[in-house]
């Protein structure tokens, strides 16, 4: 049996668009922070008497939807591994489900370390990234630590298109905030492919990746924390934009994430170090330098609690870099 926990990430620079739905490829790079505080534990126990993968979440067997499509990725790690056997999933979400909060990368990270690793297989990095992948794009980045570049790669068969750390050693805070009113209106899968399919300004996204990407990868190289704050508002609000410009319109906003927008620009006019992000989703995550860089722990924790002192503020989680995943017990018996 093998337990094994993957963190959550949040996108520096987003993936947005596939060029393959079913190997689940990429359009462009993207650059992501691993987090410590939200993640997933999962175990895998493959079972003789078994007729079909089962899911449990959070001790519940899962919805048919969410089963299949975990049944439809353990399709893929068998023919990876060339197995047969089926198996019992137990998965725990150690942040709330259903709180606009992604739990598809931890969940399809762990859930591939725990399959390959119950086989008794080992899989190098990038294969187990790679693997992941086929489960949820940004569960390629969440296999590892820190600051992580998914590159999309060229090749048709997906072979190239996998995650690498970038291995910088800097620890800036992350606060996740979860508004009062957190509901999905469009699925991410669903809104990147009619962004891709309809929206006129996908290809000027496109165009300025680059650009972002090694930008990105410089201010986290140096750890600049107003270049990187900066980009990232940037590239969350372009990507927004570009999905609001699809037909029909691509709208992940409440009015409450508007205020909680402005609540930061305010803040920064303020004097506070402070650059915010946002998903498929309502939340709105917020970047400030890590304690000792600009400010000692007394005036990181003033800044902290300004940026989550707001309305519409329901919850609120102080994140670091978090590890890559790892298994937590192994037992051969
Ligand atoms: C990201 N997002 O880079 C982007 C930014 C949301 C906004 O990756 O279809 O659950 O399973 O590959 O990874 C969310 O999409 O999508 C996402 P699939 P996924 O974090």
């Amino acid at each position: 049996m093998t337990k094994v926990r993957a963190h959550s990430n949040i996108a520096l620079i987003k993936y947005w668009g596939k060029r393959s739905a079913a190997l689940k490829t990429p359009l462009n790079n993207s650059i992501s922070m691993t987090l410590d505080h939200l993640y997933t534990e999962t175990e895998v126990q493959y079972r003789p008497e078994l007729q079909a993968d089962q899911l449990f979440l959070n001790g519940e067997r899962a919805q048919p939807a969410m089963e299949q499509r975990v049944q439809r990725f353990m399709d893929q790690v068998r023919q990876t591994l060339h197995f047969q056997a089926y198996g019992r999933i137990d998965s725990y979400n150690f942040f709330p489900t259903g709180a606009g909060l992604a739990s598809s990368a931890s969940a399809f990270a762990a859930l591939t370390l725990a399959a390959v690793r119950a086989q008794g297989a080992e899989l190098a990095p990038e294969a187990l990234s790679r693997l992941a992948r086929m489960g949820s794009g940004s569960a390629s980045r969440s296999l590892f630590g820190g600051f992580v570049e998914w590159q999309k790669g060229e090749r048709a068969d997906g072979e190239d298109s996998y995650a690498v750390p970038l291995n910088i050693d800097w620890s800036p805070t992350m606060v996740v905030l979860v508004l009062t009113a957190a509901h999905k209106a469009v699925g991410s899968g669903d809104g990147m492919q009619r962004t891709v399919d309809t929206s006129p300004l996908y290809a000027s996204w496109l165009d300025s990746i680059e650009a972002d990407l090694a930008d990105m990868r410089a201010g986290l190289m140096a750890h600049d924390f107003e270049k990187v704050g900066e980009l990232m508002e940037h590239n969350a609000l372009k990507m927004h934009a570009t999905a609001l410009a699809s037909r029909p319109a691509v709208l992940y906003w409440q009015p409450e994430s508007v205020a909680l927008i402005q609540h930061i620009q305010q803040l920064r006019q303020q004097g506070v170090p402070c650059y915010l992000t946002m998903d498929a989703g309502p939340n709105v995550k917020v970047l400030l330098p890590p304690v000792g860089q600009g400010a000692q722990a007394e005036q990181h924790a003033r800044w902290v609690s300004q940026v989550v002192n707001h309305p519409a503020v329901q919850q609120h989680f102080v994140c670091q870099p978090g590890p890559a995943a790892h298994p937590l017990q192994v037992s051969h018996d």
